[in-house]
């Protein structure tokens, strides 16, 4: 165990299948990703699909879900496995939650035997890359009000289950323009439903959105759907409601829970390694106490981020773990990463700037990542939901 990484040990609790399954995530990213991320994020251009072929190719795509060509791990090793991405780049943990936790879940838990046939072995391998479009231009903390419309069309040949017309937009979609499939939600004549969308389908459009300061390391884009028409098998059949997408976020959310502390770690490391190598005034800055004050409270707010973690894991595999347990884990550990990022930026003075370190691109990626999947304020209030009995939410 080594202090400097994980001064709690809470590596401790874990199982030596759930140590292995992280070092083999921890190999894969500090192999294929570590030696790339700067440039992709430099250049606001990330080889998605080759990357998803590589998270196929390393079981991690999918890889709590079971059968499907999906490994089934525990809720804590896919954790594990959020944290050693998120620990190179939050925009490469974003590229593996949306594809196994948003899109394949979605399908997974919610899609005909015949959907899961036809996709979900193909996105496991990475041969198919996933999205899942929620947020619209004018919807995103309230997606109950979207207005992407699913009719269905009355001039479907009789004796035959009526295809589906889609219209509408999606905004700020991770993997959108890239994708196979996206799973897209809209209004229906009976509420909010999800459909599996093939991006090949005529009326489809994906566009990446351009000039992003954080999660440059990723693919985000909108899409149009015009006039496009599905078959009536393009329907989610277990999805009715918003309970549909929220439980899918629910899986996402909690992998964050996790990753947010692999961008903490991250940061910590070179803090650390920063503060006992750089000189000022004849000695190493860590020699000051006002940086050891720094260091000290970033990993014990790092290691409570973690035990935090494991503690919602563990919940999860007891089958007892509530959103709004889910809910204080994203808002915790997103804010905890986003203030330890911050701190290290300023150990790393004038280099904390520099491309050459992670710390600036940890810090502006937490950004987005205190946004996504429901905003800080967001989870407030549904804690305060939990807490009082009382929504304040509209
Ligand atoms: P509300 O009445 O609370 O719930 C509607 C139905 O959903 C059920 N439900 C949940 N089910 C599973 N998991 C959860 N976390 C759930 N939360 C609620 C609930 O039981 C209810 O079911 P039923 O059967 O009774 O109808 O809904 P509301 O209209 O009050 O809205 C609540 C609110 C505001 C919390 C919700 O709209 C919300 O979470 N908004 C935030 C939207 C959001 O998170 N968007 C994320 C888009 S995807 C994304 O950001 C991907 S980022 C890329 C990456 O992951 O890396
Ligand atoms: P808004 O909802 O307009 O909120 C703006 C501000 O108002 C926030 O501070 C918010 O907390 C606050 N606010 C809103 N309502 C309330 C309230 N009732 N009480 C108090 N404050 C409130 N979406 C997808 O569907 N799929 C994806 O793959 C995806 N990927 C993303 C990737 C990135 C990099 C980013 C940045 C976003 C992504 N999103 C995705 C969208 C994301 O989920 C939304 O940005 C998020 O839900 C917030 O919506 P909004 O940006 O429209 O903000």
């Amino acid at each position: 165990m080594d202090t400097r990484h994980d001064l709690l040990d809470v590596d401790h609790l874990l199982t030596d299948e759930e140590r292995a399954i992280r070092d083999t995530a921890r190999r894969f990213a500090q192999d294929k990703l570590a030696p790339h991320v700067a440039e992709w994020a430099e250049s606001g251009e990330l080889p998605a699909r080759d990357i998803a072929k590589q998270m196929g190719g390393a079981g991690l795509l999918g890889m709590h879900l079971e059968g499907y060509g999906c490994a089934g791990v525990g809720p804590t090793a896919y954790g594990l496995a959020s944290i050693e991405l998120e620990a190179i780049d939050s925009g490469l943990r974003s590229l593996f939650s949306v594809q196994g936790s948003l899109a394949m879940y979605s399908i997974h838990a919610y899609g005909s035997e015949e959907q899961k046939q036809q996709w979900l072995p193909g996105m496991a391998a990475g041969d198919y890359v996933g999205a899942f479009g929620l947020t619209e231009p004018d919807h995103g903390s309230n997606p109950n009000g979207m207005r992407t419309r699913a009719k269905r069309d009355p001039s479907t040949g009789s004796g035959q289950a009526a295809d589906w017309v889609l219209n509408g937009s999606k905004m700020w979609i991770t993997n959108g323009s890239v994708a196979d499939v996206v799973v897209v939600w809209a209004q229906t004549d009976n509420g909010i439903r999800g459909f599996v969308v093939p991006t090949d389908t005529p009326g489809f459009s994906g566009r990446a959105i351009k000039h992003k300061m954080s999660m440059r390391a990723s693919v985000t884009s909108e899409l149009t759907f015009e006039d496009m028409r599905l078959p009536a098998s393009a329907l989610l059949p277990g999805a009715e409601g918003l309970r549909g997408p929220l439980g899918a976020l629910n899986e996402a959310r909690f992998g964050i829970v996790f990753g947010t502390t692999g961008a903490a770690r991250s940061c910590l490391e070179t803090a650390i390694e920063y503060a006992t190598t750089r000189t000022q005034f004849d000695k190493p800055i860590g020699a000051f106490q006002l940086t050891q004050g720094k260091l000290a409270d970033m990993s014990v707010a790092h290691g409570t981020a973690l035990l935090l973690s494991v503690h919602l894991g563990r919940l999860k595999e007891a089958g007892v773990l509530k959103p709004a347990q889910v809910s204080a884990g994203k808002l915790n550990n997103t804010r905890v990463a986003l203030e330890i990022a911050r701190t290290a930026r300023t150990i790393l003075g004038a280099n904390g700037i520099s491309g050459e370190y992670a710390v600036m691109r940890h810090a502006n990626n937490l950004e987005s990542v205190l946004t996504y999947e429901g905003t800080a304020e967001i989870h407030q209030l549904t804690i305060g939901r939990e807490l009082t009995g009382l929504s304040a939410f509209a």
